[in-house]
């Protein structure tokens, strides 16, 4: 026996070495996944963000924009010409993730018969004539918020002479 040295006699050495070396491995799975985390909250926030500034496009041709979402519409009320046709783009600024009504708004008058329901982002155009005699009437969305008897949920409808 001339060797004296163990063959594993380096191994701690070894072994600090594979340690030192780890931490710099997690540190770089640590940092990429931090990144990752990171950029799913910026879009998330984003998101957010559009679903407020939406919509950003043109309203429709010869149409009011009305916006629907869970403070309520904008604007919260309309002025129309006795027995003149109207076209409403309406649109409702509020995500699917909602949990009251699923981002889904409506816009019902009882005495006109009008019942138009938009879903999540989205915007829908419609029509109807407005009634041949002046007056006031109350538009309500009954799908969110304690539905009718939410006041932020209204709005007025005046027909004019
Ligand atoms: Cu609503």
């Amino acid at each position: 026996m001339t060797k004296t040295t163990h063959p594993t006699a380096d191994r701690p050495r070894a072994l600090a070495k594979a340690r030192r070396g780890q931490p710099a491995k997690h540190r770089g799975l640590r940092t990429a996944v931090f990144g990752v985390a990171a950029a799913a909250i910026a879009v998330a926030a984003l998101a957010l963000v559009a679903t407020r500034l939406l919509p950003t496009g043109p309203v429709a041709t010869g149409a009011v924009r009305v916006q629907a979402s869970m403070g309520g519409f904008q604007p919260a009320a309309m002025t129309v010409k006795a027995g003149s046709a109207v076209r409403i783009e309406l649109t409702s600024t509020d995500t699917s993730f909602h949990s009251d009504g699923g981002g889904w708004h409506e816009m019902a008058i009882d005495e006109l018969g009008i019942d138009w329901k938009v879903g999540p982002q989205s915007s829908k155009v419609f029509e109807f004539s407005a009634p041949t005699t002046p007056g006031t009437y109350t538009w309500y969305c009954g799908i969110c918020c304690g539905g009718r008897a939410n006041p932020s949920m209204q709005g007025k409808l005046t027909v004019t002479a």
